[in-house]
């Protein structure tokens, strides 16, 4: 875990007009304790060059759960994909590891395809299934259970080698305008995204566990996946 959340700053670190958001000092870092164990989240936000939103959430909840979440948002005037990865271990096994560059419209683009092709990627032993709501994935998605330390290196490398491809990306990317249809369908395709993630039981059963359900439910749709903001300003993050 601490070897990924290193990898992902300092590729996020790279970002071309990397800045900080503003993040409500209530959800920035979080603790309390449950049944006698130390329970904290800490969330850092940036935003950058075509990308509104770059979360990443370090976890340790009950009893051994440890969580590392991010997402990167791109602001939909920009042809960009959703990166997302999620990795849950739990008394320091890791049970689920997912890495995607996750297409907002329509099939992903075939240079991102060819890109990531061209990038390290296990092999792994476990390959997992998608749940149902898993349909927003990429068809290059890698969602595995990584088997002992030489597998969970591979995937800290096939991670970054997915953000070597979206930083390539994001330094490539020109923004269109808010009326123009493919960044409506885009904004559309971010708003299914986060409908969609916010469809996985497993993220709200923990957190309504470790803290309560109201709680839970204002974490997922404020921070978690909170709506991308409406297009009526022109892009924000130009260089
Ligand atoms: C699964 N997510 C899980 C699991 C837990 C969480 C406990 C079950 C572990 C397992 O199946 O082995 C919990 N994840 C959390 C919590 C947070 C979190 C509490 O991020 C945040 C505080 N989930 C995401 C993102 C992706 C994602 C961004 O948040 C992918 C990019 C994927 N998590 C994901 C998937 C599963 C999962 C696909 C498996 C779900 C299933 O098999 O039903």
């Amino acid at each position: 875990m601490d070897a990924l959340v290193e990898r992902i700053r300092g590729c996020r670190d790279g970002l071309p007009g990397l800045a900080p958001l503003p993040i409500d000092p209530e959800l920035e870092a979080i603790s309390g304790s449950l049944d006698g164990e130390r329970l904290f989240i800490r969330n850092e936000l940036h935003h950058c060059s075509g990308l509104r939103k770059l979360h990443l959430e370090i976890a340790r909840l009950g009893a051994g759960l440890q969580i590392l979440h991010c997402v990167f948002f791109p602001d939909p005037h920009f042809d960009l994909p959703i990166f997302g990865a999620d990795i849950v271990a739990s008394r320091g096994v890791v049970s689920a590891a997912i890495v995607d560059l996750s297409p907002v419209a329509g099939p992903p683009k075939a240079s991102l395809t060819e890109a990531l092709a061209a990038q390290p990627r296990g092999p792994f032993a476990q390959v997992r299934d998608l749940p149902p709501w898993g349909s927003i994935f990429s068809p290059q998605v890698l969602f595995v259970r990584p088997q002992g330390p030489q597998e969970e290196g591979a995937f800290v490398e096939a991670v970054a080698g997915v953000l070597e491809v979206l930083a390539a990306a994001v330094r490539q990317a020109t923004p269109q305008a808010s009326d123009d249809p493919a960044t409506i369908q885009r904004w559309q395709g971010q708003l299914n995204y986060c409908r969609q993630q916010k469809l996985n039981d497993k993220t709200r059963r923990v957190l309504e566990k470790v803290f309560n359900p109201a709680w839970a439910d204002h974490y997922i749709e404020q921070l978690l996946f909170d709506d991308p903001p409406a297009l009526d300003s022109p892009p924000s993050s130009t260089p």
